[in-house]
């Protein structure tokens, strides 16, 4: 993990800023510093590290894309980009957390938050002083947001929240939840629950195979009482929420690139390292072949999400290009994971390599922010104009 310099086959580090290899860099020591060292025990315990949320807040990880003036890093999106990539380089669960708090609870909070909400929460956040968690899905509609059943009541002067989520990334630690539930007319809109409101309970899901060092859980609502003013007052519909997975599908198309440039890095060393019919198994062609196609595969996808992160900045990139782009190396990164842990035989199942800790984070990431199929007939659609998954 030490010896980790970066894939760059193509001197993509040329189309970068230097502000952006800075940035790039000072996570990258981070990542080594405070992730690479523990994340192995972390995960086999599965254990969350609560200590970390300080640690991410200190180094810019949360809300690198909001402004300063809410205490975000006002940073451009290839750096965002950037950061979730070194982060998922050392886990995927260590970017779920920097990637739910940032794209998914300071995001909303920041769009569609009032001003007070901004100044109340966004600092902290930032900071790390405070963690949240968003819940959209729920235990029967996951793929299929719009037919949620998490309702809030009009009661005059606050509203009356029921309803359960699932497979809540955060969850059990978080001290404020953004979560969409539909109004008496059946629109969905986002509320900010706080830990500590009565019938508000997260429990933690257990027996996970995968992203093992995040805490995922439920979000249960009964009865709670929800101040108005926690209302997200500046846009409604399932449009809201879907939005901000737009923010958040674009950190993963980054982060599991890093993820996939940690497997190909080991892959390669041990490929030079390993003896076997007296020759590094590297010498052998098929070796060879998995290497030179994994190393395809992550410059392929470097250049997708760069340039996918100029039509971010720009305000250019559509919903269905970040689709491409999650679905595209979500899918390169699991197979380079599977084919680097193939590399690594009967060590690669072992925790002494990051190989099979990735590979299994992948099959969350491959889930979450809508899965592999669901972002298929996402592109299906812009093709043909035919909607397939009704
Ligand atoms: P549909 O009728 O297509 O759209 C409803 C309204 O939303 C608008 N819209 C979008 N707006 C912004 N960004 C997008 N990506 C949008 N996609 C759609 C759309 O224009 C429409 O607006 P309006 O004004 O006309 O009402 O909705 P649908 O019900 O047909 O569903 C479409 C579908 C299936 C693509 C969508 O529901 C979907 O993406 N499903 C996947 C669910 C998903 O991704 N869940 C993620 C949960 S969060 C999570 O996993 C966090 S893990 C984080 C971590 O740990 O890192
Ligand atoms: P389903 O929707 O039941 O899908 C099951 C299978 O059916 C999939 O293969 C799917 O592609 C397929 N399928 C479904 N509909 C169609 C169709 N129309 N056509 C073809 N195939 C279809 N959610 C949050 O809100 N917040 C979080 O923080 C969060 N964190 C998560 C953390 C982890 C570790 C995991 C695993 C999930 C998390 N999720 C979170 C939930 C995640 O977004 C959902 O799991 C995901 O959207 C898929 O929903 P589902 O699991 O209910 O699968």
């Amino acid at each position: 993990q030490d010896l980790f310099e970066g894939v760059d086959f193509y001197l993509v580090d040329e189309l970068f800023t230097e502000e952006q290899i800075l940035i790039r860099n000072s996570i990258r020591d981070f990542v080594k510093k405070e992730v690479s060292p523990y994340i192995e025990s972390w995960a086999q315990d599965a254990h969350f590290p609560p200590e970390i949320v300080p640690k991410f807040g200190e180094v810019g990880a949360f809300g690198p894309q909001i402004p300063t003036a809410y205490g975000g890093g006002g940073l451009d999106y290839i750096s965002y980009g950037l950061i979730m990539q070194e982060i998922e380089r050392g886990d995927s669960g260590m970017r779920s957390t920097a990637s739910v708090q940032g794209s998914l609870v300071m995001y909303p909070i920041y769009k569609m938050g009032s001003e007070a909400q901004k100044k109340k929460y966004l600092p902290p956040l930032a900071a790390g002083k405070m963690l949240g968690c968003f819940g959209l899905t729920e235990p029967d509609h996951g793929s299929n947001p719009a037919g949620m059943k998490t309702h809030f009541k009009d009661m005059g002067d606050h509203y009356l929240l029921n309803g359960s989520k699932m497979w809540i990334s955060n969850a059990p630690h978080a001290d404020i939840a953004v979560i969409w539930a539909k109004n008496e007319e059946g629109r969905v809109h986002g509320l900010i629950v706080e830990r500590g409101m009565e019938g508000f309970s997260t429990p933690e899901t257990h027996g996970k195979w995968s992203l093992r060092a995040s805490s995922t859980g439920e979000l249960v609502f009964d009865n709670v009482k929800v101040p108005k003013e926690n209302l997200l007052p500046g846009k409604s519909g399932l449009g809201a929420p879907l939005m901000c997975l737009d923010s958040a599908r674009y950190g993963i198309a980054w982060g599991s690139l890093g993820a996939a440039m940690d497997c190909f890095d080991a892959a390669r060393r041990y490929a030079k390292e390993r003896i076997q019919f007296g020759k590094p198994i590297g010498s052998f062609q098929l070796v060879q072949k998995k290497l030179a196609e994994m190393l395809t595969e992550i410059t392929k996808a470097q250049l997708l999400v760069w340039r996918l992160g100029k039509l971010m900045n720009e305000d250019k990139a559509t919903s269905t290009q970040i689709s491409l782009a999650k679905r595209n190396n979500v899918a390169m990164a699991l197979d380079i994971a599977r084919e680097a842990r193939q590399i690594h035989g009967a060590m690669g199942i072992t925790g002494d390599y990051s190989l099979m800790r990735h590979m299994m984070n992948l099959e969350s990431v491959i889930t979450y922010e809508g899965t592999h199929d669901i972002h298929l007939l996402i592109l299906g659609q812009e093709i043909t104009g035919i909607q397939a998954f009704k």
